[in-house]
This record gives structure tokens, C-alpha cells and sequence, in this order.
């Protein structure tokens, strides 16, 4: 499994050169304590105290808010098991979009082919509720896209192109955008039974001869198609068809890397440091989900196969509780290595808080979850004197997390130096990463004011 996932990471990462510790200079001169941390727009809720971001690329909002004033819920036709008036998530409605087909009006049918699956069947489009309805009899729907795109400038700046799909049990569907019967995107999608789910192309991965490709969309030649084909027989409703451009800078404040959302694409960079983009498009596994992210660390989710990567603003990183550096090979990496191995001993005084060795992803309960590469602690108090005693040569830049620390205005000091790399985390735990290389036991003294 861990092998697998390194592989399909180290496809998507770009390093650079340039030595991390002139990163932790330009960090330590420009980072202030108490960086603000990013407050997102939470989609959905937040059972765990680590809970999603709400960086999905199709926002996955509650339902039926934004479509209130379509109409109500017909009578089910004798042939439609599927839930019809179920309404599709409306959470993309926030995004900049553009509908090319909402399916309010019968007229839509001039731009939709339906091929049957036997020569008997009805090729006839039903449009109801606001929807496309694809009967089990049906064996493809084609959007003319020349027709609705003509004119206007494709893809532009939109990232994602395709609809909510719905159908009445499990099956798969092909996703198919060409031109001219030559297919320049595509994908194969599974659609949960009766839950719509939002079936899209990433415009983003366009490359230079599909974007010439798709130019000629804007001169008005080529035969643009959008093809929707079920692998069996079901009923599914397609919702509108529609354009979006999901682009959106999720950099926290403070932080010295940019995120951004594009597409199905996390991108992440480091600058002269490292870059990454990560694949969100979780209906194409493996996929990562962005279940934490701040000025100073990024925790993703992988799907399938499952697994964990925290990834660190200067570098280090954490897959599945291995050590790997995304920066240039240095010989830094050694000492880090080591001390990810051999972790130092961390002390405070019990009525000031405790070390937490019970936390998950701590391989061996000594309190520094490797899963994290950080020491996890509690607060009891509103000051914390933690001692750090290496039990490797060198610690370098050791990483605390504390948990239930109380509001206020936080400082940190490692022997009288003021430490300026510490954060509130989105879930109000403190992130400290101490700047200094540690050789003899170091008291680090923490207090909220
Ligand atoms: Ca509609
Ligand atoms: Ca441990």
C-alpha cells in the first residue's frame, strides 16, 4: 500500500533546488507568533475536531436552498424508480458558473441526442422537474456543445464542465467530451444509488493540442459532443449541465506557501522550495481529501488506497508515518531521520498539562505521533514549561502540538528567544515548531495572555 501511494506522489511532485534552512531564515524574519489562521467556508459538518476544509472541488452544500422556486416534485412515472424532484447539491451556485442547459424548458431537447439501446425504444427526451431523464432503455445522451458553446471563448477560464447525475442504483457511467468523434476528455465514474453526485471534466488538464482542439469551439467549427453512457441499464437524472471555475486561493494568512484549488487539482507551492499538486477528484481514486491545512502543515487524506500524508511548510513530511523530504536531498535529512526514529523526552510540570502518548498515529505511545511528526501535548494550565531532552545528537526544529490551551495571545520562548513559527491551528490546537537545533535538554516556555 505504501508503496503504491509513494509512487503516485512522487509523480506530482517538482522539487527545487535551494537548501531548506534558507527557507527557515526567510520564515523566522517574516512569520509573526499567533499567525492568523485561514477560516474557510466549511462545507458540510465537522464530527472531528481535525475535520474537512472545504476545499472539495464541487462544493457538496445542502440541498435545496438555492433551488426553491423550481417546481415541485411530480408523480413518479410508471418506468422511474429514481426519487424524481430530488434536487441536486446547489453548493456550486457560490462558484463562478455558467449554465449551459438547466432543463426548464422542452426546448432544451434540441440540444440532446438519445440513442436507444434497442432500435424499439423511445428516443424521445424526457424533461421534467428541471432535469434530463434518462429511461433504462437508454444507451447514451449526447449535449451538442458546438450548439451551446458557440461563439463564446472554451474553456477560457472555466476548470470543470459536466452536470449532477443521479441514478436509481449503482452503476457506472462514461464521462466523454470530443470533438469531431475524437474523445479529448474523459472518465468513467461509479454513481451511488439514488444520491445526485456531481459528474465533471477538469478543463485544467486540457493539454496544448486538446486546448487547440477545443478552440475551435470559440470559431464555430468542430462537432463538440458531451456524452453520457450508463455501463447498464438504469434511470438517471441528469441535472444542468453547466461550467464552473472552482479556482480559489486557500492560502492562509501568514503562510510563506500558496494553495490553490483548480480543477480537481490542489496545487501547492513552496516556493524555490518544493510543489505539489494533489489530486482531489475523489471519484477517481487515489485521491486526496485536505482534512487540515494552515500556515505551517497540510493533513491529506488518501481514499483508496487508504493513507495519510501531513505535509509541513519547510519541507518535511510525514506519508503514513514515514519521514520523506520534499525538498532537495541535504544533510539535514539524516538528523531528521534520526530523530524521527529515536524522538526526544518531553517533561512539564503535571499541573501545567501532559504528554498525550495515546493519540492516533503515535506508533509506540512515547508521546510523538509519528504519524504527525510532532510531540503531542495537553494544557492544564495557561502556561506550559516544556523540556525537550534529545536523545539523538542534534534535534533540529523539533515540532510541539498542544491541545486545549485557552484563548488569547500566545508566546513562546525558547531560552529568552522569542519563537515566531507558532500557530492556532483551524481546530484551536497550537502548532509550535522550534527553530533551533537542541544538543542538551531545552526548556521552551509557553503562556497565553
Ligand atoms: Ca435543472
Ligand atoms: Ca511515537
Amino acid at each position: 500500500m505504501f508503496q503504491h501511494s509513494f509512487f503516485v506522489v512522487m509523480n506530482n511532485i517538482n522539487l527545487s533546488p535551494i537548501g531548506w534552512r534558507n527557507y527557515f531564515r526567510r520564515l523566522s524574519a517574516t512569520a509573526c507568533c499567533l499567525v492568523p489562521v485561514l477560516m474557510l467556508t466549511l462545507i458540510g459538518c465537522a464530527p472531528d475536531k481535525r475535520a474537512a476544509q472545504g476545499v472539495a472541488p464541487v462544493p457538496q452544500s445542502a440541498v435545496t436552498s438555492a433551488r426553491s422556486t423550481e417546481a415541485p416534485a411530480a408523480v413518479n412515472s410508471a418506468t422511474n424508480h429514481t426519487s424524481t424532484g430530488a434536487q441536486a447539491p446547489a453548493g456550486w451556485r457560490r462558484l463562478r458558473h455558467s449554465v449551459l442547459l438547466d432543463f426548464n424548458s422542452p426546448a432544451d431537447a434540441v440540444f440532446i441526442n438519445l440513442s436507444p439501446a434497442t432500435p424499439a425504444a423511445a428516443t424521445d427526451p424526457v424533461i421534467r422537474n428541471g432535469q434530463l431523464v434518462l429511461e433504462p432503455e437508454t444507451a447514451q445522451v449526447q449535449i451538442k456543445l458546438s450548439s451551446l458553446l458557440s461563439g463564446r471563448t472554451f474553456p477560457g477560464d472555466w476548470t470543470l464542465l459536466g452536470g449532477h447525475l443521479q441514478a436509481q442504483r449503482d452503476v457506472t457511467v462514461d464521462l466523454i467530451y470530443s470533438i469531431d468523434g475524437q474523445t479529448i476528455l474523459e472518465k468513467q465514474q461509479q454513481l451511488p444509488a439514488d444520491q445526485f453526485v456531481p459528474v465533471m471534466l477538469d478543463l485544467t488538464r486540457l493539454n496544448e493540442s486538446q486546448l487547440a482542439a477545443s478552440a475551435q469551439l470559440t470559431a464555430g467549427t468542430g462537432r463538440a459532443l458531451l456524452t453520457i453512457r450508463p455501463h447498464a441499464p438504469a434511470t438517471i437524472l441528469i441535472d444542468d449541465i453547466l461550467l464552473l471555475d472552482n479556482r480559489e486561493n486557500l492560502t492562509p494568512p501568514g503562510a510563506t506557501w500558496a494553495i490553490q484549488r483548480k480543477g480537481y487539482q490542489l496545487e501547492i507551492d513552496q516556493p524555490d522550495l518544493f510543489s505539489l499538486s494533489l489530486s482531489t477528484d475523489v471519484s477517481q481514486p487515489p485521491a486526496w481529501t485536505i482534512e487540515q491545512f494552515s500556515a505551517q502543515r497540510i493533513i491529506a487524506q488518501q481514499n483508496n488506497p487508504p493513507g495519510q500524508w501531513v505535509i509541513y511548510a519547510d519541507g518535511r513530511s510525514f506519508e503514513n508515518s514515514h519521514l520523506k523530504m520534499l525538498t532537495p536531498p541535504a544533510a539535514d535529512d539524516a538528523l531528521y531521520l534520526r530523530q524521527h526514529n529515536t524522538p526526544a523526552q518531553i517533561t512539564l510540570p503535571s499541573e501545567q498539562g501532559r504528554l498525550l502518548r495515546q493519540t492516533p498515529g503515535d506508533l509506540n505511545n512515547d508521546g510523538y505521533n509519528e504519524a504527525l511528526g510532532a510531540y503531542q501535548l495537553q494544557a492544564h494550565a495557561a502556561r506550559l514549561d516544556v523540556t525537550i531532552t534529545p536523545r539523538t545528537p542534534t534535534l533540529t526544529n523539533p515540532i510541539l502540538e498542544i491541545s486545549d490551551l485557552p484563548a488569547g495571545k500566545l508566546i513562546a520562548t525558547a531560552e529568552g528567544h522569542l519563537i515566531d513559527t507558532c500557530q492556532r491551528l483551524p481546530d484551536n490546537d497550537v502548532l509550535i515548531i522550534v527553530p533551533h537545533e537542541i544538543q542538551r535538554p531545552t526548556t521552551i516556555n509557553i503562556r497565553v495572555q
